[in-house]
């Protein structure tokens, strides 16, 4: 019976054989939103960057470039990492290509390299994203973005949000590691109520600090899109 595992910070990789499993790697605030929606919003695919000076070179190549660092759109590039950028048409990106770079969720998705497969997952896409494991029908470890390699209470209740799904009679086995029983926990804790427990999490302190406030609303919406964005080959598409 495949296993699902969550890894609750990059920093905990190590600890992790990812080789022959699938990475579900989630950053619900913002980035693996923002690229869900990017997706769905008609960008054709996106290219994940670690550093700030590789995602702005793409211009040359005719992307559009997202750039945050601390929260903040960086200077000089065309989006930030709201998942409102690709939707508020004041950028055009249906048909584009973008580059991308954040300060957490591109970086998980790189240190993932060692998965058989990469996905982007998120609560917009948490129903699409638990088809695709039930058919792939292989171990999976969800690989939370965090903070600068801090804990994160979002990242961990998609964990617990897609173990709760995956746990409902698909034979995905949940209950043998303790990262996931605390994940179902926790998301059971909030789950009635996801918007009201979040408004106490560090991140969203830190978006409301930045104005940033609809964004959370947005980003823990469940079953928005129906796709499901695969990282291969140096393309999120
Ligand atoms: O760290 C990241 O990847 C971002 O998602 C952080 S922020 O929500 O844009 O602040």
């Amino acid at each position: 019976m495949p296993t699902l595992d969550i890894c609750f910070s990059p920093e905990l990789l190590p600890l992790f054989d990812l080789k022959g499993k699938v990475a579900v790697v989630v950053d619900v605030l913002r980035a693996t939103s923002s690229i869900v929606t990017a997706l769905a919003s008609g960008v054709t695919h996106l290219v994940p960057f670690s550093e700030l000076a590789e995602c702005r070179a793409m211009v040359a190549q005719g992307y559009l470039t997202a750039a945050e660092r601390d929260g903040r759109q960086a200077e000089g590039v065309d989006l930030g990492n709201s998942p409102f950028g690709y939707l508020d048409g004041v950028v055009p990106v249906r048909g584009r290509t973008v580059a991308i770079t954040t300060t957490n969720g591109t970086r998980a998705l790189h240190l993932s390299a060692a998965a058989d497969e990469i996905v982007v997952g998120a609560f917009l896409n948490l129903g699409a994203v638990a088809d695709y494991l039930r058919r792939l029908n292989k171990d999976v470890v969800v690989v939370c973005a965090g903070w600068k390699g801090h804990f994160c209470l979002e990242d961990t209740l998609f964990g617990g949000a897609l173990a709760a799904r995956l746990a409902e009679a698909d034979g995905f086995d949940t209950t043998s590691s303790d990262a996931t029983l605390a994940a179902l926990d926790l998301w059971a804790a909030a789950a009635p109520d996801l918007a009201g427990y979040l408004l106490r999490s560090a991140h969203v302190r830190r978006l409301n600090s930045l104005e940033a406030h609809q964004d959370m609303d947005f980003c823990i919406r469940e079953d928005e899109y129906h796709l499901v964005p695969v990282f291969r080959d140096g393309r999120i598409q």
